[in-house]
Parts: structure tokens; C-alpha cells; sequence
């Protein structure tokens, strides 16, 4: 008898770690951009294991993306362009909300701003969001320009500011994506003007701080520069300035560092949890879905990165000093003066890349 089953037992311990590998979630999700603990209660209550992979900037996810067979569960792309374009192209899963009770967390507000490129709002949630802005060592910034007010994208934008700033350093995140619609919303233009007038004015203003600019790199890297006190102005992603200035603080090397969310009216984006439509694990990807739509777990996320959610009930368990930080949680007047970048077609995309190779190279 026992010799008859033993094969049988063989073949069951055999597919037991097969089983067990299948019990992966594959997380692609920008850098800086989670509650580490987060990840690890996941694995715990659930027993499935999480791996994880970042990215710094839309163009790397979309390229990452492009190709399809990504072999990612979970992704985080912008609403637009990145999420629109996928959806769109019919790279993301329909989200099962059967199986995600947590839905009903979600600010019924913030999800209909994203209704209107992802109608009922089926493919995505809401997972974190900000605005595009500037990054200042105060003390430095308010030496070299003593007149200037600290409150738009004049500080870096003009040359004049730009040629005072360069010895302490002037940084541009890698993302024509996340940087162009500021720049044609500063030059006094519609950010998402694609006419080759709006499109040429951009690079004329890029142009003209370029040589004053020390370096053009990832989003990642510059939440890095600014939290060593490297560089004395960066445009970038409000969160990953308040989290440099969080570290700069704990560092006690007496560095400063303020966020500016532009006068002249802010770029607001919404990062979007979503399911690629050949995920390998979507049952896993549900599970994570609803997990991080637990008020507490959000506000683990908030408290850690310093990007607001789209859960309500978690902002009583965030920090005081983050709840109450207007760089964290703009002021309804400030709100009221952004923009929402658009998504440009494949051809004006084409320009734009251009556009940005001639600004990194400088020529
Ligand atoms: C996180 C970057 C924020 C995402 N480091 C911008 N959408």
C-alpha cells in the first residue's frame, strides 16, 4: 500500500513549490512611492509574496510597457498620458470590484476627475497623487536671489534667475512628459498646446536656461541631490520633495529644503493603480488592490512618501505635521489653479522626444 503511494506523494511534494511560486505578486511601481511595511504586512496576512520593481519616469514605464508581456500584475501609470494610452490600446484588465470591498474607500470626487478618460472608472483606481514643481534649498536660493519671490516657476525658468542659481546647482527631471506642460503653462500658453509655435516656444525657454542647468536625470536621482543639499533648485514631483526635505532634516547638516507648487498654476497628476490585461496573478493583483485601500495602510503610504490619497477615511491616522502640510495637501485655492496634462498623439510625441534630446545635448 504504502509503496503504491509513494510516487503519488512524490509527484504532490513535487508540485508543492511550484504551487508556492505561483503565490507571486509583480509589482511595477514608481521609486520612493510605498510604505515598506506595507509590502511586508501584505506578504504576511496573505502568504503572497511580493516582488517588486521601480520605475522613475513615465517614458521608462510606457517603454517597459510597450512591448506587452511585461510580466507585471500591478503597474501605477498617470491618468494621462500613460493610463489613457494603455487603456486605450487595451493593455489593462477590467478590476473586478466584487472582489475589491475596499472600493468603497475611494473619494467618489477625486475618482470622477479620472472617470472621464476611464468611464464608471473600470480599469483603475486611484493610488497617490500631486503636482509637478520645484524643489529650493531656501537658504541658498534666498541668498542668490534676494528679490525674487519664491513662488513660481520664475526662479528656475528665467535666465536671469537661472545664471544666479547655477553655481549652487539647477537640476531638470528626465521627463518631457512631466516637464513640458509646466513650461507652456509658465510661457502663458495652453499646457497642452501641441502647435509647432508652442512646441518651439518650450524649447526656446529650456534652451535659454540650459547651459545655467548642471544636469537633466531621473526623478530618483534628484530626490537624491536634494536631500544631500547637491543642488539648489530641481524641478520635480512635489512628494519627492518633501521626502528629500524629511531626510535632509533627520540628516542635521543644516540643509533646507522647501517645496513650490507654481503660482502661475501647478501640473496636478493622479497615479492609477491598474491591472496589465496579461497579468500573470490579476487574483494576486486584486488582493493587493484592496489591501492598499485600507485607510490605515494609506495612511502608512502618505505618512511615508508625503503624496496625499484618494482614501478619505485615512486622513485622521496620517501624521499631524503631514496632514497639515499645505505642500502635501494643497489648499482648495491652489487646487483650483492647476491643470491636468492631456495625452498628445504618437506623432506630437515624436516632437516632444526630440524636443528633449536637442535640450538634454544642449543643442
Ligand atoms: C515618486 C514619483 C511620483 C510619481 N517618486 C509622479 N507621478
Amino acid at each position: 500500500m504504502l509503496r503504491r503511494l509513494l510516487p503519488v506523494l512524490a509527484l504532490l511534494l513535487a508540485a508543492l513549490p511550484a504551487a508556492a511560486q505561483e503565490r507571486v505578486l509583480n509589482v511595477y511601481n514608481w521609486s520612493d512611492y510605498i510604505d515598506p511595511y506595507a509590502v511586508a504586512r501584505f506578504t504576511r496576512e496573505t502568504g503572497i509574496r511580493v516582488r517588486y520593481d521601480v520605475y522613475d519616469s513615465l517614458e521608462t514605464l510606457e517603454g517597459r510597457l510597450a512591448a506587452g508581456r511585461s510580466g507585471y500584475d500591478i503597474i501605477v501609470p498617470t491618468s494621462e498620458p500613460t493610463f489613457a494610452r494603455l487603456l486605450r490600446a487595451g493593455a489593462l484588465r477590467e478590476i473586478d470590484r466584487e472582489r475589491i470591498p475596499n472600493w468603497r474607500n475611494l473619494d467618489p470626487v477625486l475618482m470622477d476627475r479620472v472617470a472621464a478618460i476611464d468611464p464608471g472608472n473600470r480599469h483603475g483606481a486611484i493610488y497617490l497623487w500631486g503636482t509637478v514643481g520645484l524643489g529650493l534649498r531656501l537658504d541658498r536660493v534666498r541668498a542668490a536671489l534676494p528679490d525674487v519671490p519664491l513662488d513660481g516657476l520664475d526662479v528656475l525658468l528665467k535666465p536671469e534667475n537661472a545664471q544666479r542659481l547655477a553655481r549652487c546647482g539647477i537640476m531638470v527631471m528626465d521627463s518631457p512628459t512631466d516637464v513640458l506642460p509646466s513650461v507652456l503653462r509658465w510661457l502663458g500658453r495652453d499646457p497642452n498646446g501641441n502647435s509647432a509655435e508652442d512646441l518651439r516656444a518650450a524649447e526656446q525657454a529650456l534652451m535659454g536656461i540650459r547651459r545655467h542647468v548642471r544636469a537633466i536625470i531621473p526623478s530618483s536621482a534628484i530626490l537624491d541631490a536634494l536631500a544631500t543639499g547637491e543642488v539648489c533648485a530641481a524641478m520635480t514631483y512635489s512628494g519627492d520633495v518633501i521626502q528629500a526635505a524629511a531626510r535632509a532634516r533627520e540628516a542635521n547638516r543644516g540643509v533646507e529644503i522647501g517645496y513650490v507648487m507654481p503660482r502661475q498654476g501647478a501640473q496636478l497628476w493622479f497615479d492609477m493603480m491598474a491591472i496589465p490585461a496579461d497579468a500573470p496573478n490579476p487574483e494576486a493583483a486584486h488582493a493587493f488592490i484592496n489591501f492598499l485601500l485600507q485607510p490605515d495602510v494609506m495612511a502608512g503610504i502618505t505618512n511615508q512618501v508625503r503624496y496625499p490619497n484618494a482614501v478619505p477615511a485615512s486622513r485622521p491616522l496620517v501624521e499631524e505635521a503631514v496632514r497639515n502640510d499645505p505642500s502635501v495637501f494643497p489648499p482648495a485655492e491652489a487646487l483650483a489653479a492647476t491643470f491636468v496634462a492631456g495625452t498628445p498623439s504618437r506623432e506630437v510625441e515624436r516632437l516632444r522626444t526630440r524636443l528633449w534630446s536637442r535640450f538634454k545635448a544642449g543643442r
